[in-house]
């Protein structure tokens, strides 16, 4: 009987001592690394932003899960985010939505110059075309985390931009089809140049200008190598995170939870940051030495055609997801 009892009490300590091992395997296991990719300067607050989801998610879930945020295009540049998070080289991406623009109209709807014309506007654009975007999203196998628009889009030029014939024929950078598109539109030459390449670009003679955020003004020191900015208040583009579906399905449903929690977290901050920035952006850059202006009434007019003519193109091509998509926030706005 004692014998019988000690073998329990042996086969309870190997049992319990194997149970540790399955234990520690299992903790092991729910130990997640991540790697996340964003392609812009590291001191951009779009940047920043992916740092403190990565923050928020490890402390949340007592550091199982551990993502590695890789800026400034370290890892993967712009625009090649999305099709790396696609083919599972990495797990988790930031990259601007609208160079999604040929793949489907919606993605690029914020970039249709003068369809909104606030934060408020972006928002409830943001609010119309979410659901659609979040499932064309996940038809490429990727989960929307968040969306945080960059800051209102102006013109920086060396030189005078008081209408569109001052910058004919100049050489001026896009961003992405749109851009290039606009650029077109606007009699100049467009030429693609990834933000990370922009200094070098402007110091070299490849453009003369871009429209980009005073954000972005601010976070890649224009100042040093554009002398005006015009601001027109233009467009304000978005920038998405997201994280591979199969990744975020392994996780455990607590973890699934912080991301999700974090990725709130970080669109409340984000779109109260760009604004912040927005506001004071101006003023450092003048501070710095470059000429701020207000655009003219002429230049404004010029654009607004353009603008006109860019949402016509992008509702011939759009689908009917999209057309309902965009009919939703012009109910929205009461247009
Ligand atoms: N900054 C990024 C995207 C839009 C913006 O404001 C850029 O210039 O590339």
């Amino acid at each position: 009987m004692l014998n019988k009892s000690r073998s329990y009490v042996t086969g309870g300590a190997a049992a319990v001592a194997l149970l540790g091992v399955v234990m520690g395997a299992t903790v092991a296991s729910a130990q997640t690394k991540l790697n996340m990719a964003t392609p812009y300067n590291c001191q951009e607050f779009i940047s920043k932003l992916a740092s403190v989801v990565a923050e928020d998610v490890k402390a949340a879930t007592n550091g199982e899960v551990d993502i590695t945020v890789h800026c400034a295009g370290s890892l993967f540049k712009n625009p090649e985010i999305v099709g790396a998070a696609r083919t599972g080289q990495i797990d988790m991406g930031t990259q601007l939505m609208s160079n999604l623009g040929p793949e489907n109209r919606l993605f690029e709807v914020d970039n249709m110059p003068f369809l909104t014309s606030s934060y408020e506007e972006s928002w409830k654009l943001w609010q119309a075309t979410r659901p659609r975007l979040e499932e064309l999203m996940q038809e490429r196998g990727l989960r929307i985390l968040y969306a945080v628009p960059w800051g209102p889009q102006n013109f920086f030029f060396n030189g005078k931009l008081e209408n569109l014939d001052d910058v004919k024929g100049k050489k001026q950078r896009a961003y992405n089809a749109s851009t290039s598109r606009l650029a077109a539109l606007m009699d100049t030459v467009p030429v693609t140049v990834q933000a990370s390449d922009m200094a070098q670009a402007f110091q070299t003679g490849i453009i003369n200008g871009t429209s980009t955020s005073s954000n972005t003004g601010v976070a890649s020191n224009m100042h040093e190598f554009v002398t005006d900015m015009y601001m027109t208040n233009a467009w304000n583009p978005k920038q998405m995170a997201f994280i591979k579906e199969s990744v975020f399905q392994k996780m455990t449903p607590e973890q699934q939870e912080a991301l999700i929690f974090a990725g709130r977290k970080a669109e409340a901050i984000g779109w109260a940051q760009s604004i912040a920035i927005a506001q004071n952006a101006p003023r450092i850059l003048t501070e710095r030495g470059m000429k701020v202006h207000k655009a003219s009434g002429d230049l404004m007019g010029g654009l607004k055609k353009i603008g006109d003519t860019m949402l016509d193109e992008w509702l011939a091509k759009a689908d009917d997801g999209a057309k309902t998509a965009i009919g939703s926030f012009k109910t929205a706005v009461a247009r």
